[in-house]
């Protein structure tokens, strides 16, 4: 009877766990989205801007949701460190790319780093959450501009590789490419102060929900 209530309060209470990955150019602000994803979620609220320097390593946040945790990974976004991202990539249910909207210089360099995201094949099948933050600056690209700015970027450099005779990538791998990119979700936050973050993480909780479901039936 013991084991049978205690297997049955198991059921009950059991919750899942997901990996999440924050992926971005350092200064992006990743590591402001981890601390105020923690404070809006926990009761011990997470780091204050001032607290936080550059991440060398990784940084790591849980928070509990109904019958769910998210596990957050916050990646460091340095050169060096961004050849250690694919590790993660076998592991993790959704990926989070922060873009920094206000940083216009460093815009392509950006695009550059999340098109190789984009194009992990490890990852194709994960939901992809493009957040434009720095929404709080009124320097800043919003949810749209960034779109097009990357839809450009993209078109660009679609082209350039037409025109060079070495071409890295089949026609299936354009085309996978361009679904994704069609129906790539973008949102607007502000980590230092925290607008639109509950937006993403809701987005997120029922996008990790819905692809366990997917697996459950095929
Ligand atoms: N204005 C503004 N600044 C931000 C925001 N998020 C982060 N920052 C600033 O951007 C810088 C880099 O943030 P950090 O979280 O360390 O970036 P990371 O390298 O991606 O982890 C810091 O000075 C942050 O205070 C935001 O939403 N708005
Ligand atoms: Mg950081």
């Amino acid at each position: 009877m013991y084991h049978l209530l205690k297997g049955l309060h198991e059921y009950l209470t059991r919750k899942d766990e997901f990996s999440i990955i924050i992926l971005g150019l350092d200064g992006a602000g990743k590591t402001t989205l981890l601390e105020k994803i923690k404070t809006l979620y926990n009761d011990t609220p997470g780091l204050t801007p001032d607290k936080i320097g550059p991440t060398v390593g990784q940084n790591t946040g849980k928070i509990m949701l109904p019958s769910t945790i998210l596990q957050f990974w916050d990646l460091g976004g340095q050169r060096g460190i961004r050849n250690i991202w694919h590790r993660y990539y076998e592991d993790c249910h959704a990926v989070v790319y922060v873009i920094d909207a206000e940083d216009r210089e460093r815009l392509s360099e950006g695009w550059e780093v999340f098109e190789s995201v984009l194009s992990s094949p490890q990852i194709l099948g994960v939901p992809l959450l493009l957040l434009a933050n720095k929404q709080d600056s009124p320097l800043s690209l919003s949810v749209e501009e960034i779109r097009h700015d990357y839809e450009d970027w993209h078109q660009r450099k679609l082209e350039s590789a037409r025109r060079s005779v070495r071409q890295g990538e089949g026609e299936n791998e354009i085309i996978a490419k361009k679904e994704r990119i069609a129906s790539l979700e973008v949102m607007g936050i502000s980590a230092l102060e925290g607008t639109g973050v509950r937006a993403a993480v809701d987005w997120l909780f029922i996008r990790v929900q819905n692809s366990r479901r997917q697996e459950r039936h095929s």
